[in-house]
């Protein structure tokens, strides 16, 4: 089998060479209103949506990409059940301490919360019929899900990880694909935080001890090295 790897850091993309349409899939997290719109949830905590907005080009070109080429695409929300089951206590009650909280009313409907408008995934990147969609209430999006066995079923033994943000919930899906054999890549430039330099730095952390999580990449390399 010919050998092909994407450029990034600190190595060549997958680790054994063994990239291909059918064993790989594109994770694009949380691109919701809630995490990058106006009126949503980030924006009604008071950051700054140009940094968690940043990544939708780059998104969309590496999407396209690998739409084009036949690859899995996933997409992720975070969000709870109307009558907030699945809402832990105490995620409310810190979202509540800094004027956000999770099911209260918001500009966008009701925050984070699974149907509202400010939940939606945001129009540039909405799933096209075929495309997986997996509703996580937590950060992680393997945490109370169906996605480890979806890609299990279909073969895939890479991801490439897109979305926002960089230091919750795409490093928290990485590390937990990390732990279950999955090979992670993540594209920087696909990725946003609501602080700057907490984005800098998860980015940072992928790369320690040889890769302790996968390898770090850009959308042009990945769409120039795609089979
Ligand atoms: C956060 C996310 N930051 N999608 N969620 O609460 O990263």
């Amino acid at each position: 089998m010919a050998t092909r790897t994407i450029e990034a850091d600190p190595y060549p993309w997958p680790w054994n060479g063994a990239l291909e349409p059918t064993n790989t899939a594109l994770v694009v997290i949380d691109m919701q209103t809630d995490f990058c719109g106006k009126g949503g949830y980030v924006d009604t905590m008071g950051y700054d949506l140009s940094l968690t907005r940043a990544p939708i080009a780059p998104i969309s070109r590496v999407l396209a990409a690998m739409r084009a080429k036949g690859y899995a695409i996933i997409h992720t929300r975070e969000g709870h059940r109307p009558d907030l089951s699945d809402l832990p206590a105490n995620k409310r009650w810190r979202s509540a301490r800094i004027g956000a909280e999770i099911g209260g009313p918001g500009p966008c409907g009701r925050i984070l919360v699974r149907g509202e408008p400010g939940w939606e995934i945001i129009p540039e990147l909405a799933p096209i019929p075929g495309e997986i969609v997996i509703d996580k209430p937590g950060k992680g999006s393997f945490c109370a899900t169906d996605l480890e066995l979806i890609l299990r079923q279909r073969g895939i033994a890479n991801l490439v990880l897109t979305g926002i943000t960089t230091d919750v919930c795409v490093h928290t899906t990485m590390r937990e694909a990390n732990d279950r054999g999955f090979e992670c890549l993540l594209l920087e430039d696909c990725c946003g935080a609501t602080d700057h330099g907490n984005h800098l730095a998860a980015i940072k952390m992928v790369k320690m001890q040889g890769g302790v999580f996968g390898a770090v990449g850009r959308a042009d390399a990945l769409v120039a090295g795609l089979p």
